[in-house]
């Protein structure tokens, strides 16, 4: 083993199996990765920390040097460790999380450009669909039609989102003429919401949805449904969205009722 690295308080004790592994979660190699990348995320292993080289990994981890590769290799395919010629892997400093107000209302777009971050779309499915029972709910409609748009949003070209967004049709006829921003559409059109409740929930990502958010399956993100209404209290969009928790962080101000 070689001598002491930069690992923070918890040294080398934070490779060790028993950190990391639990039967029945998982192969190795994806719990390895798991751990490190939540280590990673979570400031407990630094920017430029070395891991230990891979043969004291394997024996750190107790596992084998193919385990402790792809592991690896993962990790720094998701951009979270560099790869320095001839001194081995580095903890890459992380972009900033962005924090994502939950008192006002914004759009995808206003979101990203108020963090000086361009957006773009990319459409997965757009056009007239008869709704399910679910979006016939959330918008109150009985029969008829419902406007669908599935979109991949990216900021600066980092896929951060997929999200599907249902309208009742007398509210985007043409849905076809949504290329970046829905609500930019709809103000055109005289209304987006201006109210909107929102439910949050964890998940674990399905193998579709993390290949296009570039991240491992199973990875962790967050699931937000949201009903936006008009002034007159129409619901008017249902949109359920997928979006990196590695990213993303969403954060309530609350007050003590009775105070301003
Ligand atoms: C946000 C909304 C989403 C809305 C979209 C419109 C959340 C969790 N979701 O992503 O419901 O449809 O903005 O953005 O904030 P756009 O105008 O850029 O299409």
């Amino acid at each position: 083993m070689e001598g002491p690295r930069n690992n923070g308080p918890e040294g080398d004790s934070i490779y060790a199996a028993a950190a990391w592994f639990r039967d029945g979660r998982g192969p190795r190699y994806v719990q390895l990765y798991r751990h490190l990348a939540s280590a990673i995320s979570s400031g407990r292993l630094e920017a430029d920390t070395q891991l230990p080289p891979e043969r004291d990994l394997a024996e750190l981890a107790d596992v084998s040097r193919v385990t402790v590769r792809k592991a690896v290799a993962e990790l720094v395919a998701d951009g979270l460790l560099e790869q320095r010629r001839g001194a081995g892997s580095f903890v890459r400093a992380q972009a900033p999380k962005l924090e994502h107000p939950l008192s006002r209302l914004t759009s995808f777009t206003e979101y990203m450009l108020a963090r000086g971050k361009a957006s773009t779309s990319q459409v997965l499915t757009r056009g007239l669909f008869f709704p399910t029972p679910e979006e016939a709910m959330a918008l109150g409609i009985s029969g008829g039609q419902v406007a669908r748009i599935e979109r991949l949003r990216s900021a600066d070209g980092t896929p951060m989102a997929i999200e599907r967004s249902s309208l009742p049709v007398d509210i985007l006829p043409y849905p076809e003429r949504v290329e970046t921003s829905l609500y930019t559409v709809l103000r055109d059109q005289g209304g987006a919401p201006t109210r909107a409740i929102q439910r949050i929930t964890a998940i674990n990502l399905a193998p579709s949805e993390a290949q296009m958010l570039s991240l491992p399956d199973g990875a962790a993100a967050l699931r937000i449904d949201r009903t936006g209404y008009l002034p007159s209290g129409r619901p008017i969009e249902f949109t359920r969205g997928v979006y990196r928790s590695d990213i993303y962080d969403f954060v309530a101000e609350l007050r003590m009722e009775g105070t301003t």
